[in-house]
């Protein structure tokens, strides 16, 4: 038998990165070996995922708010927290799905938009893994279109009082903080939409999660409901008016994404080659026949391909220079590839593949998820073509 190479080997992936970002990446890989990989098949049948505990153990690894800067934040670069969506992904995205929505859309949104009061209050122990904190932007007959939502924020005396009802919310039931988006004038259509910053404690608020999800099955999705919660005039993001607030944070969370999406598909395509090379099929392996062999290269193409996207996309964001249409381009992709690469491994596990003692129908699952949320594939479909033909066709 020839000397194997694995697609990181391939691409020579690892000339693209820094010392620092490979030492980052190896210790996130290993702390997923010794402490996701043996359970989460488990948390992901069970449907249960110790949240807190977790928590506090990422933590310790650095990554929650990783990229942002002060109050507790390791202050890495964008490639650095990319290449920990990455390997967290490659465990399960419903991980990777924890550090993005308490990291990139709870963290980042207080952090980018709020006043010193509430980041000193929140930030620290968010990063500390003390308090969780959870995003409502989705509600169910806005999603794709999040500028028409209906939750309002109206203005009683020096307090806000919010109602509505916000959808599909990771960690919602778990949260400590919510970060929640209103409208405080709807005849201003989305230009009226502001954050609030909200304990999950206050009168009102509520939170029961969402059951018998067939996918991201190890992660929280809750509704959050407010009724009549009544807020003090502090509790607004004071920086972040109209659509552009929430849409900032979602270019972060899409951002690890990118990474974590290819990360899935690595260990799946991983998975697969293990597997073929062991499989007697017809007296002998799986993977010493042409049509394994070639779908396995097409899957390498596309693994390598979406790391150099991934990476490329790195470059740009912490130069400063990244641009949203260059995220979706990155998202649609490796999200895209992810889930077809997800599925054709399956195949080669026959029906072994469609148990929980391999990953990639677990992943599978998980990538319809990924392919969802942060903007579905058809919605970066058509943040492309506007970037391309100037016309925008989202209405
Ligand atoms: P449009 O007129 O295009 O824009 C309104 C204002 O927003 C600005 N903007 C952006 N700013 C920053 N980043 C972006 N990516 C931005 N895109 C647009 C824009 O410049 C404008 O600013 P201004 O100041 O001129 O008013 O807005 P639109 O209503 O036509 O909608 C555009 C559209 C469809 C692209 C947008 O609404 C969209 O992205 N929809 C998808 C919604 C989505 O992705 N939701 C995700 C919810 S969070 C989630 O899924 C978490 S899952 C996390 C996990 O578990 O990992
Ligand atoms: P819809 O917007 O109803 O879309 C349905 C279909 O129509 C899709 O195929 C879509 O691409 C297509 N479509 C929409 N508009 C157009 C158009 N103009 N042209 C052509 N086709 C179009 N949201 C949060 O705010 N916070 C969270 O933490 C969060 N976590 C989530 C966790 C999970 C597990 C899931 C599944 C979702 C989560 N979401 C969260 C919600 C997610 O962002 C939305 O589901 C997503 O934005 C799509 O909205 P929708 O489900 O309402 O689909």
């Amino acid at each position: 038998m020839a000397e194997t190479r694995t697609v990181t080997q391939l691409f020579a992936l690892d000339t693209l990165l820094t010392e620092e970002e490979i030492a980052i990446r190896d210790t996130v890989r290993k702390f997923t070996a010794a402490r996701i990989r043996p359970h989460v098949a488990q948390w992901f049948d069970e449907a249960q995922i110790p949240v807190r505990e977790l928590a506090k153990e990422l933590s310790g690894l650095g990554v929650l708010g990783m990229h942002l800067e002060g109050y507790g934040c390791a202050g890495t670069s964008a490639t650095a927290y990319g290449l920990a969506c990455l390997e967290l992904e490659a465990a399960d995205s419903g991980i990777r799905s924890l550090v993005s929505v308490q990291g990139s859309l709870a963290m980042f949104a207080i952090h980018h938009w709020g006043s010193e009061e509430q980041k000193e209050h929140w930030l620290p122990r968010m990063a500390a893994g003390d308090a969780i904190g959870c995003f409502g932007l989705t509600e169910s007959d806005f999603g794709s279109d999040p500028g028409g939502m209906r939750t309002r924020a109206v203005r009683d005396g020096d307090d806000w009082v919010l109602n509505g009802a916000k959808m599909w919310i990771t960690n919602g039931s778990v949260a400590d903080v919510a970060v929640v988006w209103a409208n405080t004038d709807l005849e201003e259509g989305s230009r009226g939409i502001r954050g609030f910053v909200v304990p999950t404690d206050t009168p009102g608020f509520s939170a029961p999660e969402i059951k018998n999800k067939m996918s991201l099955r190890a992660s929280v999705t809750s509704e959050l409901v407010l009724e009549d919660v009544r807020l003090p005039a502090s509790a607004m993001l004071p920086k972040a008016a109209g659509l552009r607030g929430p849409l900032s944070c979602l270019n972060e969370a899409r951002f690890g994404i990118i990474f974590g999406a290819i990360g899935a598909a690595r260990d799946c395509l991983e998975t697969a080659v293990d597997y073929a090379q062991t499989r007697l099929v017809f007296d002998k392996p799986l993977a010493a026949y042409q049509l394994t062999q070639a779908k396995l290269a097409d899957m390498a193409l596309e693994v390598g391909k979406g790391h150099l996207l991934a990476y490329q996309l790195g470059r740009l964001k912490d130069a400063g220079e990244v641009e949203p249409a260059q995220v979706s381009l990155g998202k649609l992709n490796n999200c895209r590839e992810a889930i077809k690469i997800a599925r054709e491994c399956r195949t080669i596990l026959g029906a072994n593949g469609i148990t929980l003692e391999y990953p990639p129908i677990r992943h599978a699952n998980n990538l319809e998820s990924v392919l969802t949320y942060e903007g579905t594939a058809e919605v970066h479909q058509l943040q492309i073509g506007r970037a391309l033909t100037g016309a925008s066709a989202f209405r």
